[in-house]
C-alpha cells in the first residue's frame, strides 16, 4: 500500500468516528503516552543468568524447544532491541533479577544495583524505563515450594533479604532513569493438597512483607505491588497469596495490587475488577497475560477480555494510575514474534477502546436506552479501527501490519539459527 493510499484510507476513516464526536488525531497522541512493560522473560523461557542449571520452578512451567532462545545478556538485549523497532511507542522493560549482568558468583539475597549497571546503560541508551522483580522461584531455597511464608525462619530471611534488595534495585532503576519502576513481589508458596492450617502460611507471609517493606523508598523511584494467584502447578489447592490476601494487604499498606489475568478462575476476569480496584487504591498493576486451562501464562491474543481490559482502562480515566505489564512465556514459537504479538495486540486494544463513543454509550446506559447501547456498541465492532492502526504504525515508523514478520523471519535466518 503506498503513502497516498495510507493516509487516504487514514482520512476517511477519521471522518466516520469524527460523526460521532472522537477526534483520532488527539486519541493517537494520547496513544503514543502509554508506556507498556514488556518482560524480558518471554526471551529464554525464564532462566535468566544467575542459576541457568536450575530448572523453572514455581508452579510455572514454559513448554516447546523453539529454536533461538536467549542465551547471554547480549543476545537477549539483541532480541529486546529487534522486538521494540516492530512496537509502536516508547516503553518499559520488566527485569526479574535472576536476569543481573555479572561475572560474580552472587546469590539472590546479595545482588546490588551494580549486578544490573550493564542493563540500566542500555536502557538509558534504548530510551526505555525498567520495572523489577525479585525472582523467588528457580532457586533451591524455593525447592520446597515455600519461600517468604516458609516455616523455617533462616530460609524466610533468605527470601526477605532477595526483596528487601530488590526493592533498592527498583529504586535504583528509577533514580538513573528519571522514571519510576515498579517492583513487584511475587511469590509462589502454597500446597499441592488440601492444607490443615491454612492461616500460619499467610500469617508468615503478612509479617515477612511487612520486613520487606520496611524501609522507606522515594515513592517517584520506587512503587511497590504484590501479585495474587489462584493455584499453579504444585499448588492446586492452595496458595498462600491469594486475592483475598493481597487485596487486603496492597489496600492496607499502600501497595500496588496486581492482576494478573490468568491468576483466577476459568470464568473470572480482571477486567470486571478494575472499577472497584481503584476506588480504594491509589494505582494498580496489571500482567496483561491469557489463561488456557491450567496455564496462565499464553501469549496474549486480540481476545474478548484483552478489550475488555482496555475498555475499563479508557472508560475510567485510569491509564494514569495502572502500570501495564505483560506477563507470558511460550517456547513453541518465535520468541521475538510472541513479544511483537503480545504487546502490538495490547497497545491495538488500548487504540480500540479509545475509539469508543464512551459518552454516548454513557448516556444511553443512564436513559435506559439499553437498546441504543447495545446497538451502538455491535455496530462499533465494525467500524475501520484496523486503518487507523496502520495508519498509527507507519507514523510511528514501525511495520504495518503482518509486514513485521518478514523482519522476524529475517532475523531468525540471520541470528536466531546460528545459536549454539
Ligand atoms: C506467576 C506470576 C509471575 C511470573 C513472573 C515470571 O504465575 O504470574 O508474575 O509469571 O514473575
Ligand atoms: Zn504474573
Amino acid at each position: 500500500m503506498t503513502q497516498n493510499q495510507l493516509t487516504g484510507q487514514y482520512e476517511w476513516a477519521k471522518s466516520l468516528y469524527r460523526e460521532h464526536g472522537i477526534d483520532v488525531d488527539q486519541v493517537l497522541e494520547q496513544l503514543a503516552k502509554v508506556k507498556i512493560s514488556m518482560h524480558c522473560w518471554q526471551g529464554d523461557d525464564v532462566r535468566g543468568f544467575l542459576f541457568k542449571e536450575e530448572a523453572l520452578s514455581g508452579g510455572i512451567s514454559v513448554t516447546g524447544n523453539y529454536p533461538g532462545a536467549a542465551g547471554t545478556p547480549a543476545e537477549l538485549r539483541s532480541d529486546l532491541e529487534k522486538a521494540f523497532s516492530l512496537i509502536p511507542g516508547k516503553h518499559k522493560l520488566n527485569l526479574h533479577a535472576i536476569y543481573a549482568d555479572t561475572d560474580e558468583k552472587v546469590d539472590l539475597d546479595q545482588i546490588e544495583p551494580r549486578h544490573f549497571q550493564s542493563w540500566v546503560d542500555w536502557a538509558k541508551a534504548q530510551g526505555l524505563g525498567l520495572d523489577f522483580n525479585p525472582t523467588c522461584f528457580s532457586h533451591p531455597k524455593s525447592a520446597d515450594g515455600f519461600t517468604l511464608s516458609h516455616s523455617d525462619p533462616a530460609i524466610r530471611e533468605f527470601w526477605i533479604e532477595h526483596c528487601k534488595r530488590s526493592r533498592r534495585i527498583g529504586a535504583y532503576f528509577g533514580e538513573q532513569l528519571g522514571q519510576t519502576c515498579v517492583t513487584n513481589v511475587w511469590v509462589p508458596d502454597g500446597y499441592k493438597d488440601t492444607p490443615v492450617d491454612r492461616l500460619a502460611p499467610r500469617k508468615r507471609l503478612k509479617s515477612a512483607l511487612d520486613e520487606v517493606f520496611a524501609e522507606e523508598l522515594n515513592a517517584a523511584h520506587n512503587l511497590d505491588a504484590v501479585e495474587s494467584k489462584l493455584f499453579g502447578l504444585g499448588s492446586e489447592a492452595y496458595v498462600v497469596g491469594s486475592h483475598e490476601f493481597y487485596m487486603g494487604y496492597g489496600i492496607q499498606n499502600n501497595k500496588l495490587v496486581c492482576l494478573d489475568a490468568g491468576h483466577f478462575h476459568p470464568t473470572e476476569t480482571i477486567s470486571g475488577k478494575l472499577s472497584s480496584l481503584s476506588l480504594f487504591t491509589d494505582g494498580i498493576l496489571l500482567h496483561v497475560s491469557r489463561p488456557m486451562r491450567w496455564d496462565s501464562d499464553h501469549v496474549v491474543t486480540f481476545d474478548d477480555e484483552l478489550q475488555e481490559i482496555a475498555k475499563e482502562l479508557v472508560r475510567h480515566d485510569l491509564l494514569g494510575t495502572t502500570h501495564i505489564g505483560l506477563d507470558f512465556f511460550d517456547a513453541s514459537i518465535n520468541r521475538v514474534a510472541a513479544w511483537v504479538i503480545g504487546t502490538r495486540n495490547t497497545i491495538k486494544a488500548l487504540l480500540r477502546a479509545m475509539l469508543e463513543p464512551t459518552d454516548a454509550l454513557r448516556q444511553a446506559e443512564l436513559a435506559g436506552d439499553y437498546t441504543t447501547r447495545l446497538a451502538l456498541t455491535e455496530e462499533f465492532k465494525s467500524y475501520p479501527f484496523g486503518v487507523i492502526w496502520d495508519y498509527y504504525c507507519d507514523k510511528m515508523g514501525v511495520p504495518v501490519r503482518e509486514a513485521w514478520l518478514e523482519e522476524v523471519k529475517a532475523y531468525e535466518q540471520e541470528v536466531l539459527l546460528k545459536r549454539g
